[in-house]
């Protein structure tokens, strides 16, 4: 036994996760003066950048906004080589930052949280990792991101395959040689579509199985140019204020017209224009397009058509042309050459749509009964999200009450930070706040923000726990529920809405009211003496009352 697992060890805080949301508590905490701990199950930093290490993987928000503000001289001195990065770049900024901020020291890697139990005696939490060691935090803070359980499809003989398999969501760490290969993808989500092009030009030959067809907006990435950056740069602290207060937590260049209130021409003209810019910009072309059908049906259509323009046979251009929900409603791709990749001699589609892959044999598989033989199969087929990775540890508030047990028609959340019944545990961009629908660097700073000045908050005024009123929570699940049923999002089958894990609660699980918005709110539940939440003074200042 090592000295860690005989070990039951006392700290502040616990924190699960060293990815960007992990970090930036750690560097918060530790000024706070808390001792901290973070358990981090990758062997290094930086969370979904960490795992997602396929061919092609690339963030789709802007670099010069996909990054930290809390530091003027980080941000100043960083330099971003691509106008959207490339995983490997990303990856390299998360490990500049724990080097830099001296984080790595109180970082635990390769150690997965198993258990974290509330003891109402004690008000502590009890957590307990794989390697058997026990700590003891008043604070316990879930920063495990929102796509970070990776879904591998329970395809029959699975088992039986010969051949290698990959998941885009924990690629291996070493190169990959495709060279010469036969090679299967299932899944054209936003992995998927970055991976296939990468993929096609290094194997003999790619087949992709898809089940729903994605609508996706060429990126039109480019080098980061010394006057982009220099625009950003000289005005660094007053845009980076401004994007928090935007619909999404980036400068989109949201056109304000709805867009049925424009002609024909001019609706085209627009698409066309916002599609050679590139990027999810593409949904800002008008003000309804994820509120009215009629509207989306013209940015839809003029996606489509795209497609069918780009794709040099008709029917497979038919089959990657989305149809069956509209544009936006799962989440948008942005794409390097996805569609162009159909036209190379050594690209195939399968439609899965109507009859899933019925079995996986030792050479390949079996679908739309026809057998295929594959080197190696990739998984590009998702992640349990939002929900599937704080339910992978054994959380336990109040009366011994599983989180999992509580959540099982839906996340309960008050403002996506916190749940009832489980005092002190918060969660960072957790369900019920932006997050996913927003650029996660200013969601992630934002909460971690709260959550630390709740704790200072706490300090000052001798309170030991902090929790949501149950009357709170449940207008914010409401109202959560009431803002999705103002959009379009409702109508697809996507992991917003938990409908890709069979037998998932089938509910919308961000919160879509806006990252501006939500932030008013969080600042005015602050002002209003922490409006919804209760807390409960220190154990030895209550007795003494
Ligand atoms: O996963 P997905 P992802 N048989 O769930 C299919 C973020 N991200 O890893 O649509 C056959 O979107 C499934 O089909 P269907 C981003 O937020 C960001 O691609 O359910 N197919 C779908 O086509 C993104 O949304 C970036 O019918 C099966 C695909 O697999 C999120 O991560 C890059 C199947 C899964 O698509 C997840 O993206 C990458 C089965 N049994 C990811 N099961 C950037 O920043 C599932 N599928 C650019």
């Amino acid at each position: 036994m090592s000295a860690k697992q005989q070990r039951e060890t006392t700290v502040d805080a616990v924190i699960v996760g060293a990815g960007f949301s992990g970090l930036y508590l750690l560097h918060r905490f530790r000024k706070l003066g808390l001792t901290t701990r973070v358990l981090e199950r990758g062997g290094g930093v930086g969370g979904t950048w960490y795992w997602n290490r396929y061919p092609g993987a690339r963030c789709d928000v802007e670099s010069m906004q996909y990054s930290y503000s809390f530091d003027e001289e980080l941000q100043q001195e960083w330099h971003w080589p691509e106008k959207f990065s490339a995983q490997p770049d990303i990856l390299a900024y998360a490990n500049h930052v724990a080097d830099r901020f001296d984080l790595r020291k109180d970082i635990d890697f390769d150690v997965e949280v198993k258990a974290a139990h509330f003891n109402e005696a004690t008000r502590r939490w009890r957590i307990e990792t794989d390697k058997g060691e026990k700590i003891t935090a008043q604070f316990f803070v879930m920063a495990t991101g929102c796509i970070s359980t990776a879904q591998t499809p329970n395809i029959e003989g699975l088992d039986n395959y010969q051949g290698n398999t990959y998941h885009t969501g924990s690629w291996p760490h070493e190169k990959v040689d495709f060279t010469g290969q036969r090679i299967a993808v299932i899944g054209t989500g936003s992995s998927g579509i970055q991976a296939i092009p990468v993929l096609a030009e290094e194997a003999a030959h790619v087949t992709v199985f898809q089940r729903t067809p994605n609508y996706s907006i060429p990126s039109q990435n480019e080098p980061m140019t010394s006057d982009y950056e220099a625009s950003w740069k000289e005005k660094y602290p007053a845009l980076r204020e401004e994007m928090r207060y935007t619909g999404h937590g980036s400068m989109k260049d949201l056109n304000d017209k709805p867009a049925m209130s424009v002609d024909e021409e001019e609706r085209q003209d627009t698409y066309e224009k916002r599609w050679e810019i590139g990027g999810a910009g593409f949904l800002a072309s008008f003000n309804d397009l994820l509120f009215s059908q009629e509207s989306n049906d013209t940015a839809s259509e003029f996606v489509r058509n795209q497609i069918r323009r780009i794709v040099k046979d008709p029917e497979t251009a038919e089959l990657l042309a989305p149809k069956t929900y509209p544009i936006g409603t799962k989440r948008i791709c942005i794409d390097s050459g996805y569609f162009q990749t159909y036209n190379r001699e050594n690209v195939d589609l399968v439609d899965i749509s109507e009859k899933p892959i019925e079995r996986i044999t030792r050479e390949g598989l079996v679908a739309n009964g026809r057998e295929f033989e594959f080197d190696s199969i990739v998984f590009a087929t998702g992640f349990d999200a939002m929900t599937g990775t704080l339910f992978n540890v054994d959380i336990r508030g109040r009366n011994d009450l599983a989180l999992k047990e509580k959540w099982y028609a839906g996340p309960r959340t008050y403002l996506g930070l916190m749940s009832e019944a489980f005092p002190n545990l918060f969660m960072i961009t957790g369900p019920g706040s932006p997050s996913v629908k927003s650029n996660m660097l200013v969601s992630i700073e934002q909460h971690v923000d709260f959550v630390t000045e709740s704790i200072i908050h706490m300090r000052e005024h001798g309170l030991e726990l902090m929790e949501p009123d149950v009357a709170a929570e449940d207008d914010w699940v409401d109202h959560v529920q009431e803002a999705a049923n103002k959009t379009l999002f409702p109508r697809a089958n996507s992991w917003y809405m938990g409908a890709n894990i069979p037998g998932k609660p089938r509910l919308f699980m961000p919160y879509i009211g806006g990252v501006g918005t939500y932030r008013r709110i969080c600042e005015e539940v602050v002002a209003d003496n922490y409006k919804g939440f209760r807390f409960e003074a220190e154990a030895a200042a209550a007795a003494a009352e």
